[in-house]
């Protein structure tokens, strides 16, 4: 049965759909990160898995991350997406997986100071796609990166003043920020500097995440579900399309056969007169 699938339904639906059905089974939640290109998002990401090599999640001072690519870390699927407003299809790629996302980190980084126009334009129109956009900010914590390299912890309360005034004017409501650096966070780490890892505020991120997660667990599950159920619906109108096209196709073959055949006659008939008339005219000589 199973080979049969694929001859009916497309691969990739089929993935989706046993991916959302393994994420109710085993209960996991998905953590997306979104931001601007080169903002810290790969390494941020690194960081919560503890890979302090940088290497499971692309990271460079060039455009790195073009494609969405999830790693699943304990009960928990972290996913990468590319920089914001780069190219029209990438923030397509971005919003999909908002759109399959439990919680949000969004990453910007202190050295651009506040939300720069193409942030608050992908705000604006996370708004507008949500049914509910307070519930958006419910479920996403915004990571001001690279504290390491701010003007000092005016800079970092400043920066974060202006960006909470920035999502307020927006959203109508008070979003978290917290100010993070990976960078101290894998130095502390690496070098046992109980200090930096402190510092770095990667654990009180890593408490808001749990935090979240446990307040919006019930929630977080009905999502699943509603998705888990619509990738059903969705497969089931694909198959039965697929019967309907069938039908047509062999109701098509019929009709051909039937022409076919009827022509077979006439061709048939015209041989037989003909064949009759000669033989007539040779009777009648
Ligand atoms: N000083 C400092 N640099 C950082 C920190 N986090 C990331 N960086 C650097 O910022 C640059 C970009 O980091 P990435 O993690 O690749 O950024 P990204 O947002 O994933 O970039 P794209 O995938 O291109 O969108 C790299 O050179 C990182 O080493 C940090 O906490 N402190
Ligand atoms: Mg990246």
């Amino acid at each position: 049965m199973s080979q049969l699938i694929p001859k009916y339904l497309p691969e990739e639906d089929m993935k989706t759909l046993y991916s959302l059905q393994s994420a109710v089974e085993k209960n996991t939640t998905t953590v997306t990160c979104m931001g601007l290109y080169n903002h810290g998002k790969s390494t941020l990401l690194n960081t919560l898995i503890k890979d302090f090599e940088h290497t499971t999640f692309k990271t460079a001072d060039v455009r790195e991350t073009s494609n969405n690519k999830a790693v699943e870390h304990g009960n928990v699927i972290f996913v990468d997406t590319p920089g914001l407003n780069s190219r029209e299809h990438d923030d397509k790629r971005v919003m999909d997986a908002v759109k399959e996302s439990d919680i949000n980190l969004f990453v910007h980084t202190i050295t651009t100071g506040e939300f720069d126009k193409n942030e608050i334009e992908f705000l604006h129109s996370v708004k507008n796609h949500w049914g509910n956009p307070q519930e958006f900010i419910e479920r996403t914590i915004f990571v001001l990166s690279r504290i390491d390299k701010a003007d000092g912890e005016s800079d970092i309360a400043n920066t974060k003043e202006r960006m909470l005034s920035q999502i307020d004017d927006i959203f109508k409501c008070k979003a978290r920020i917290i100010p993070v650096s990976a960078q101290r966070y894998t130095k502390g780490r690496l070098e046992e500097k109980k200090s930096l890892v402190e510092k770095s505020n990667i654990e009180v991120l890593e408490a808001m995440i749990d935090e979240i997660s446990e307040n919006v667990k019930e929630s977080i599950m009905q999502t699943k579900k509603n998705r888990l159920e619509k990738g059903y619906n969705d497969l089931v109108k694909k198959l039965y399309s697929k019967v309907q096209e069938n039908k047509l196709e062999v109701s098509k073959l019929k009709n051909e056969r039937k022409k076919f055949q009827d022509s077979l006659n006439q061709d048939i008939q015209k041989v037989e007169t003909t064949l009759k008339n000669m033989h007539a005219k040779l009777g009648g000589v």
